[in-house]
């Protein structure tokens, strides 16, 4: 197997069985403009840090998969135009044409994986995207088949939100709710669908995960933690704002793995900067649990 390469920080906590969380790169890449993007890496580590894990964030840097980074790589993600978005199934061509690579969530569940760490904050996973097609993220199949536990605010509207918790179930991907009964929507806590099972203490979905290991699940597990309600954006003018990002998407005709890219894109554009702002406190609220389930989980 290949062992990504760690800093020294990772690869001790990781052997002394001290809590860690990975973070994933193509938030930073592709999910948000420079500079905030690599000032928001930064602050998310932080985060983690102070929840008293250690943050690895995973990206690869010419062709070598990385769990922990130094701040100038952090800042080369997020300002090198050259920098590519990589699923898992991507990883192999990544490696051999020494590509410098943003991590979806399945590539980074991936990565983490090999490098011994099972717990993951992002902002939103990738799911079944709205309308006729087959677009459906890798991300859903690497749940089902990677055990890390991702925490994530939900999926957002650009995607259709009750045919990813049917494929999720489908795939017998454990989801559970954090503090809500409601599967939250990312921009916003609530999408109108129920999921799964609801915890309000993070060491009970560390112990959930534990006892899902000890059936032999093998699957991953997705934690839908909903954003701050002082963070949330309005329901409405979202839903309009993703109604026109999709519509331009489709006249446009981007597709395959650039489609994710161009909404994030159209909406922090012309949200003049509040989708993002919100997608920034989502991310630092998704580190700090994930810390916390992190801690828990060691304390098992
Ligand atoms: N959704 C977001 N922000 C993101 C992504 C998704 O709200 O940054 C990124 C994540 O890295 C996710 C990826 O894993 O997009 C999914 O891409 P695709 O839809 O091509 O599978
Ligand atoms: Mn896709």
């Amino acid at each position: 197997m290949i062992q990504p390469q760690m800093t020294q920080e990772v690869a001790d906590a990781v052997a002394e069985g001290r809590p860690v969380v990975a973070l994933e790169s193509t938030i930073i890449s592709h999910g948000m403009p420079w500079p905030q993007n690599a000032e928001v890496a930064l602050q998310v580590e932080q985060a983690v840090r102070d929840n008293g894990a250690v943050p690895a964030t995973i990206a690869v840097i010419d062709g070598m998969p990385c769990a922990g980074l130094s701040s100038t790589q952090v800042e080369r993600l997020g300002r090198d135009k050259g920098v590519v978005k990589t699923a898992s199934r991507d990883l192999g061509a990544c490696i051999v044409k020494r590509l410098t690579a943003g991590t979806t969530v399945s590539a980074t569940m991936r990565i983490a994986r090999l490098a011994g760490i099972g717990v993951f904050a992002t902002g939103g996973v990738g799911g079944v995207h709205r309308g006729d097609g087959m677009d459906i993220s890798a991300d859903l199949t690497e749940l089902s088949l990677t055990d890390v536990l991702v925490v994530c605010a939900g999926v957002k509207s650009i995607l259709d939100i009750p045919r990813t918790i049917e494929v999720l179930e489908t795939l017998r991907v454990p989801v559970v709710t954090f503090g809500t009964d409601e599967f939250p929507a990312f921009y916003t806590p609530r999408s109108g669908f129920t999921t799964g099972e609801r915890f309000d203490d993070p060491a009970q979905i560390a112990a959930a995960r534990r006892a899902n290991a000890d059936l032999g699940l093998g699957t991953g597990m997705l934690v839908a933690n909903p954003i701050p309600d002082e963070h949330a954006l309005d329901a409405d003018e979202i839903g309009a704002t993703i109604d026109a990002a999709l519509a331009k998407a489709e006249a446009e005709g981007v597709g395959g793995k650039d489609v994710t890219p161009f909404l994030l894109g159209h909406l922090n554009a012309v949200t003049e900067g509040r989708a993002l702002g919100a997608n920034i406190e989502l991310v630092l609220n998704n580190a700090r649990l994930a810390a916390r389930i992190a801690v828990a989980e060691a304390q098992l």
